[in-house]
């Protein structure tokens, strides 16, 4: 499957400054920002700066220099949100099944309550 990346998502607009965002780190590979509709007292989003859809596109395509970086992002805002002790949640979601919203990888970054089970029983 080929993976088709649309660079008028809200996501590329944030990247290129054409829309504000509540940013809580940055580095060469990566942005995290807060959520606009939060679901938990820390609900970050951590994007890749590269034109990738998802997780998968990224993990095929992307090069090393741009996982480690993205990954290390990861790490840098659980430790700028201070929810390592309690924990979190990181949560990807891709595609039609997976209910993805906006086609520019981004990892939710959940913590600050008790989050229930990973998944809401099947309605
Ligand atoms: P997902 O369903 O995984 O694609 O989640 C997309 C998330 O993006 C959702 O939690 C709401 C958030 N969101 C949508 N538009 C904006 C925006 O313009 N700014 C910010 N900060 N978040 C947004």
């Amino acid at each position: 499957m080929g993976f088709h990346y649309d660079d008028q998502n809200i996501f590329a607009k944030i990247l290129r400054g054409e829309i504000p965002n509540n940013t809580v780190y940055e580095s060469d590979h990566a942005l995290a920002f807060r959520d606009l509709y939060p679901q938990a007292p820390t609900h970050v989003l951590v994007i890749p700066k590269g034109p990738y859809v998802s997780m998968d596109h990224f993990t095929q395509d992307a090069s090393e220099a741009e996982i480690v970086g993205f990954m290390r992002a990861i790490g840098e805002v659980c430790k700028l949100e201070g929810v390592s002790d309690a924990g979190f949640r990181a949560i990807s979601n891709a595609g039609a099944d997976g209910v993805q919203e906006v086609p520019h990888l981004h990892v939710h970054i959940l913590g600050g309550r008790p989050l229930g089970r990973m998944l809401a029983p099947e309605t």
